[in-house]
């Protein structure tokens, strides 16, 4: 690993920090193939091929459930679950409780033929807390490399140092305020020119620098996102699934306003 305060550093200034290589290849292989044979079982992969998704980031129903079952269970491996809790603590400085229900599965079929950045569905996954220290991070793996335009999740670099005095500010209120500012309103326009490239996101709002950066990745690899970065799905341009995972770690006082169950029981 790089050198911890270089990456507390880059943490801090913009939000997201990529580790190469921290979840062994074996174990994400075992977590791949648990999910290949459900995707076989449902007709989701056949004929060594994924099908293709007809709706934006839709997929059968029934295959849905499946994934949410395999995650439950016993023997789906946790990679980047509690296990990682102690590194996320010497992030954040304090103690923290991964997010109920732990470890999700972040699933998207193959099947469009554009790939931009988003306009829509940026949002933060709980509301601004006030204040100036971090309130947690979220972390994604991945199951299987995932190339630029496969799929990984879209990340505004930057933006958590944005509107941290109000309290309470929901994803909505919080994109509201920031349309005020030229960089959020070309970006979260839709009636603009689409963006194919994120370096073409480079931007400011006062000294914090901006820019849209893709998750993208190889099997194993871990990135660690401040909880107050706006983020978004994006669209699978390759041929191949999407596999990813993901778990939430705020600070254990926060987990614990969220009623957090693993805290309670
Ligand atoms: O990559 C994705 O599917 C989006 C993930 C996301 O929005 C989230 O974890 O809140």
């Amino acid at each position: 690993m790089e050198n911890f305060d270089d990456l507390a550093r880059e943490l801090g200034e913009r939000g997201i920090i990529k580790l190469e290589g921290l979840v062994a290849s074996k174990d994400t292989r075992a977590a791949y193939d648990m999910i290949l044979d459900l995707a076989a079982e449902h007709g989701i992969y056949t004929d060594g091929r994924w099908i293709k998704s007809t709706s934006r980031f839709g997929y059968p129903k029934p295959f849905r459930n499946a994934l949410n079952g395999l995650n439950r269970s016993e023997e789906f491996p946790d990679l980047v679950g509690n296990r990682l809790t102690p590194l996320v603590e010497g992030f954040v400085g304090q103690p923290a409780t991964p997010l109920s229900p732990g470890q999700q599965i972040l699933f998207t079929l193959p099947g469009e033929d554009d790939w931009s950045v988003p306009s829509d569905a940026w949002h933060i996954d709980m509301p601004k807390f006030g204040e100036q220290a971090s309130p947690g991070l979220q972390a994604f793996t991945f199951l299987d490399d995932v190339d630029p335009q496969g799929g990984a999740t879209l990340v505004i670099a930057g933006s958590h140092r944005l509107l941290n005095n109000t309290a309470g500010l929901s994803s909505k209120e919080l994109k509201r305020h920031l349309r005020k500012e030229d960089y959020f309103r070309s970006l979260f326009d839709p009636n603009l020119p689409t963006i194919a490239n994120p370096e073409e996101t480079v931007g400011r709002v006062g000294n914090v620098e901006l820019k849209v950066v893709e998750l993208s990745g190889r099997a194993g690899d871990v990135y660690l996102m401040d909880l107050r970065v706006l983020h978004t799905p994006a669209q699978n341009c390759s041929d191949k699934a999407r596999l990813m995972l993901t778990c939430r770690f705020p600070r254990s006082t926060i987990a614990a306003s969220f009623g957090n169950p693993s805290l309670v029981n």
